[in-house]
């Protein structure tokens, strides 16, 4: 342990912030997942949103960082929203963010929410108010849109229709939330179409947002940006602007890939972190919802998530040990490789003895992931859970 009184207060205000991170989950990370080539089932995989949620609750329990869980619709549809929540306050956690789904009907071939013909954009905003009413059951605040729609040939449609088709959408959706809710509006750049997507980046999900108002943010989802993207720059330019309403962590190597954050890029997440906490934006009344948008296809899932949140937790530890005065210093001065050494300095800290110290301190096991390996808990669901229609990505 360093003997620096500097060091000893960043170390010390890092322990601070890093008691205060927040993790939401996504419930499709539990289910089966795979390509469309194959979708591998896992013994043990939930078979409702009641057991999605009791394995989010294993991932929270043993690593005291992730109390919310995002549902998606209709995947997560059931009877009783109100049992469901009720589910989740029992298992320690809560609902978060509620996740639309505008790419698994057939009238949505050609659309969804920008679609030529009114009747489906109807329907479409109608599952949107669906939505708003899951969040007023669950005490859900995020409404999450993430648009599939997109064309695949140049001259298939109208690219100026489409946005204004989308905007008037949007607004009837804007126009059904609650005070206290948010419309957050991801992202991407290609794929499910692959001419044109209709939000393909940050900057039309911003002039979107810019116009329904304040209730309404952007959501970055890692996974969604060509390759050499700088995705801390935008992270940036958002926070600037107080739109960076949400983040889907995800790593990625060549697509969509949806693989645990940071194991692709850990500097790029480090980076991103660093843009964070250099606007203050870790605070939990910063409005930026940190999520995780993973498939676990060949990894057992609740250890994938486990791992998932350290890999953030650690990118986090390091962007909170950058010596924001020497950074800053060397910035000023024109010192370009001291600037830079500030930053490798932090990044190249091994923060797992600071990230197992603060576990200790709030009774958590120092190594969430062997923890729950010992607990038995996954030979427990692999037991139990037999019968029933396993859940799957897309189900
Ligand atoms: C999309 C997008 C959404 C996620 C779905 C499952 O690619 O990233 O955020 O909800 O996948
Ligand atoms: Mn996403």
């Amino acid at each position: 342990m360093t003997t620096d009184p500097s060091a000893q207060d960043l170390r010390a205000r890092a322990l601070a912030a890093l008691a205060e991170q927040t993790i939401e989950l996504p419930s499709w990370a539990f289910g089966n997942a795979g390509t469309r080539f194959k979708v591998f089932s896992t013994p043990g995989v939930p078979r409702d949103p009641f057991e999605k949620i009791s394995d989010a609750a294993q991932v929270h329990r043993h690593t005291g960082v992730a109390p919310r869980v995002s549902l998606h619709i209709p995947w997560d549809l059931v009877d009783d929203f109100g049992k469901l929540a009720e589910h989740a306050t029992d298992e320690g956690v809560s609902i978060g963010a509620i996740n639309s789904n505008l790419f698994q009907a057939d009238e949505y071939k050609l659309g969804s929410l920008t679609h030529a013909d009114p009747a489906v954009r109807a329907k479409a905003v109608a599952h949107h108010v669906q939505c708003i009413d899951v969040m007023r059951a669950t005490g859900s605040t995020d409404l999450k849109i993430w648009l599939p729609d997109g064309t695949n040939y140049p001259g298939q449609d109208d690219i100026t229709d489409r946005q204004e088709r989308l905007a008037e959408s949007l607004q009837q959706i804007y126009a059904e939330l609650d005070p206290e809710h948010r419309l957050i509006l991801e992202y991407k750049f290609y794929e499910p179409y692959f001419y044109t997507m209709d939000i393909p980046d940050w900057g039309t999900s911003l002039l979107h947002c810019l116009a329904l108002g304040e209730q309404a943010k952007v959501v970055l989802d890692t996974g969604h940006h060509a390759p050499n993207t700088n995705i801390e720059f935008i992270v940036a330019q958002l926070l600037r602007v107080g739109r960076l309403g949400a983040f889907d962590f995800n790593s990625r190597f060549y697509g969509d890939d949806d693989l645990i954050v940071g194991a692709a890029d850990p500097f790029q997440l480090f980076r991103i972190m660093n843009e964070i906490v250099r606007a203050d934006a870790l605070r939990p009344d910063s409005g930026v919802n940190f999520m995780l948008d993973q498939c676990h296809n060949i990894e057992p899932k609740i250890p994938g998530q486990i791992r998932s949140v350290m890999n953030v937790q650690e990118a986090t530890a390091k962007a909170l040990l950058v010596d924001r005065e020497a950074l800053r210093t060397a910035q000023r001065s024109g010192d370009v490789l001291g600037a830079n050494g500030a930053l490798m300095d932090a990044y190249n800290t091994d923060v797992r003895p600071l990230l197992a110290e603060l576990r200790e301190s709030q009774g958590l096991p120092a190594d969430p992931y062997a923890a729950y390996a010992r607990s038995g808990h996954q030979e427990q669901i692999a037991t139990e859970r037999v019968g029933g229609q396993q859940a799957s990505w897309g189900a």
